[in-house]
């Protein structure tokens, strides 16, 4: 079900079960995702918040308890040390505010069986799908290094890991074979390049996973789905807010940097059809490099610092594995807009990974010289 084939006295019901400040103004669908249904609750009352209220994909998320509990439990840590140690840096921060249910629970399961939550929606807020300055690169870069650095005490056994493998290349590899060994809708036949170009890096995209099962990576808190436009900056480009919670759980902080790289210096859409579009900012990968290293040096081993590098290649490619594998399994999992959807985003983000790949002795060199000067 889209959005649009939820009315809105659909929306009225459900947001009558959470414990909301005035009342609803208006409600309408918000923001890009590919998983979930938002909707932005206007208030009548403008000295109570507005609200955002999500319809969780429970096909996706199966254990929408673990998800919503982690959110709790990651967002509570945050608020704890931005009240504290982090205060007098940076004021403005903030961090998402669950609202309950009037029964007090975190979310809502409907006599339809549909899961629901509820944020406070913060104000004067801006995303951006795709990224114009240096400035935003780097405040972002900074904000993801922040939000890895204040959950670096945190012990992430108090997580749920509720979408297992979700960054496990093997795990994506796997599920692409088999994709393709059943070749249900007979599209394989059109995907013969991408096959190749899967095939002759997979060795080098598996490094990383290598790396975790030596023991040489932490499994630390991490976001899991760094879109640069899972961050919300006010007017000034100043970052208020880290959203899009849905997938803290344990990983590699190499993850949160390559998902936040692939979304941030491609200089085309996500979904662009036109693959000439398509290149890299490399201004703003330094920019977003120098400003998560600042804050990210303080704890970062020398391991996972050598390990951010293979992340760079690994996005994309994962990325547009897993577009490929929805596209020839018939699209079940992301949202698409018309039938070729999954293929042109599969397309764009290989293009992406080839422009990266291209560029791979200037990537490592920046990673290096901004090491250098976050560890002075
Ligand atoms: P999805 O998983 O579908 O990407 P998000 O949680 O990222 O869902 O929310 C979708 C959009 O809604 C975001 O891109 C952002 O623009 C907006 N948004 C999300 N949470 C808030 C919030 N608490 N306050 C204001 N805007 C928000
Ligand atoms: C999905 O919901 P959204 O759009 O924030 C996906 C991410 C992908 C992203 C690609 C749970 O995120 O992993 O990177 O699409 N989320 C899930 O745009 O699969
Ligand atoms: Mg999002």
């Amino acid at each position: 079900m889209s959005t649009s084939n939820l009315s809105t006295e659909t929306i009225k019901h459900i947001v009558a079960n959470f414990a909301i400040e005035g009342a609803i103004k208006a409600t309408k669908p918000f923001g890009s995702g590919h998983i979930n249904d938002t909707f932005l609750i206007s208030n009548t009352d403008v000295t109570c918040p507005d609200y955002l209220l999500q319809r969780i994909n429970h096909h996706i998320f199966k254990d929408v308890e673990g998800v919503v509990v982690n959110i709790a439990r990651v967002s509570n840590h945050l608020s704890t040390k931005l009240q504290s140690e982090f205060k007098s840096e940076k004021s403005v921060e903030q961090v998402l505010t669950l609202i309950p249910t009037i029964e007090g629970s975190l979310f809502l399961k409907d006599e339809n069986g549909n899961f629901w939550r509820m944020y406070q929606f913060i104000k004067d807020s801006v995303s951006y799908d795709l990224v114009s300055s240096t400035k935003q690169a780097y405040e972002g870069g900074e904000a993801f290094g922040r939000f890895q650095l204040m959950l670096a005490d945190m012990d992430p056994s108090l997580l749920t890991e509720t979408l297992v493998d979700f960054h496990n290349i093997k795990f994506r590899l796997t599920q692409f074979n088999t994709a393709l060994a059943e070749d249900k809708l007979g599209r394989a036949k059109e995907v013969e390049e991408e096959i190749a170009l899967i095939r002759e890096h997979e060795d080098f995209m598996c490094s990383l996973y290598q790396m975790g099962e030596d023991g040489l990576l932490p499994k630390r808190i991490t976001h899991n789905d760094t879109k640069f436009n899972n961050i919300l900056f006010d007017k000034d480009d100043n970052v208020i807010c880290i959203i899009d919670l849905d997938t803290v759980m344990p990983g590699y902080i190499a993850y949160d940097f390559g998902d936040a790289i692939r979304s941030l210096v491609n200089t085309g859409e996500e979904d662009e059809p036109d693959i000439s579009k398509i290149d890299v900012n490399m201004p703003l990968f330094n920019s977003y490099t120098k400003g998560y290293l600042k804050e990210a040096m303080n704890f970062l081993t020398p391991a996972e610092v050598e390990s951010l590098y293979l992340a760079v290649f690994l996005f994309p490619y994962m990325q547009a594995i897993r577009f490929l594998t929805d596209y020839i399994q018939g699209d079940t999992y992301y949202k698409i807009a018309y039938p070729t959807h999954n293929l042109v985003r599969t397309r764009s983000q290989f293009q992406l990974f080839k422009k990266l790949w291209a560029q791979k002795t200037v990537i490592k060199q920046i990673i290096e010289e901004n090491k250098r000067l976050a560890s002075r």
